[in-house]
């Protein structure tokens, strides 16, 4: 992997893991997602990755139209590149999952590369009631919960997106996803360059360990060559010791509070505006640069901002 002088700063605005009870900054309505959005392109972020959520109840919201209330205002706010998740909540079944992106067309999609447990009832010892009554059963049920993402549901997204020259976000929560990924590569069903966006310390996935960051690392070395930009996303407290590690090795990052709710420990994020200005000050503190958008767009093969459907 090229050692790129320029590192992209992702931002995950809101995410489908975090519940409303969880922190009072976590954006919610079209308002609050747009508004939190603009604030971390300004901070720095070149990507942002955006969710949708029920504005009443604060529920992960995957309908198409929930999108149209920010989508349009952070195009034209911003020259940062939209990327659409297609994992929305790990409860939902891959066509809803894809539904948005497939009709938005974004620069970007999240495209998932493995099955997996997912588990965030951990969550629940920290808090004694919740403000809705979804969010308890949510992190509960997830004792039981399989994210599904078989072969066919990866080909499905691809072939729900492709078309529309949108690429992807390769979620890869363990070394086998990595394989997963060689598997269309290998079959030209994915063309490089590979954003692989490293997910470490999901109850589920691999950990946090510094072994682990270098395993990951190392593995996508040996089977994508140059063929690959490596970014990391540390879920919750380990966000930044994670984003510190990978960023020394030539690696790009992701922070949002879809990812860690924190600014430090023990310390709620106010918004994603503060995360990104923290990843920033990480970056320049190394001698490295922050990516402007066009040159995220550049190092990712993208097709431009204004070739989407919003
Ligand atoms: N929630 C992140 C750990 C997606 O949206 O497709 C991974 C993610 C998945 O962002
Ligand atoms: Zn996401």
């Amino acid at each position: 992997m090229p050692t790129p002088d320029k590192v992209i700063i992702s931002c995950a605005i809101t995410g489908a893991i975090h519940t409303p009870t969880m922190t009072p900054h976590l954006p919610i309505t079209p308002d609050e997602i747009a508004e939190s959005a603009i604030g971390a392109a300004e901070a720095g972020a070149a990507i942002l990755h955006l969710h949708a959520r029920d504005p009443e109840t604060g529920r992960p919201d995957q309908s198409v139209e929930a999108f149209a209330g920010f989508l349009p205002r952070i195009k034209q706010a911003t020259g940062a590149v939209v990327n659409i998740t297609t994992g929305g909540s790990p409860y939902m079944k891959v066509d809803e999952r894809a539904a948005p992106a497939a009709y938005w067309q974004p620069e970007v999609a999240s495209l998932n590369m493995g099955s997996m447990n997912f588990g965030f009832f951990p969550l629940l010892a920290k808090y004694k009631e919740f403000k809705h009554d979804w969010e308890r059963e949510y992190l509960e049920n997830s004792r039981d919960l399989v994210f599904r993402n078989s072969f066919k549901d990866i080909k499905y997204v691809l072939e729900t997106c492709y078309g529309n020259g949108t690429r992807f976000e390769f979620e890869c929560y363990d070394i086998s996803h990595l394989y997963n990924l060689a598997h269309f590569a290998d079959r030209g069903l994915v063309k490089p360059p590979f954003f692989i966006q490293s997910v470490f310390g999901l109850l589920g996935g691999i950990g946090t360990h510094p072994e682990d960051v270098m395993h990951m690392k190392r593995t996508a070395d040996r089977l994508f060559g140059d063929d690959f930009r490596w970014s990391v996303l540390g879920a919750g407290k380990d966000q930044f010791r994670i984003a510190t590690q990978a960023v020394s090795m030539g690696g790009n990052i992701r922070v949002g509070l879809e990812d860690s709710i924190w600014i430090e420990r023990g310390k709620l994020a106010e918004t994603n505006a503060q995360q990104v200005e923290k990843a920033r000050r990480l970056v320049e503190g190394l001698g490295l640069q922050v990516a402007t958008p066009d040159e995220a767009r550049e190092m990712l093969a993208l097709k431009g901002g204004d070739r989407v459907n919003f």
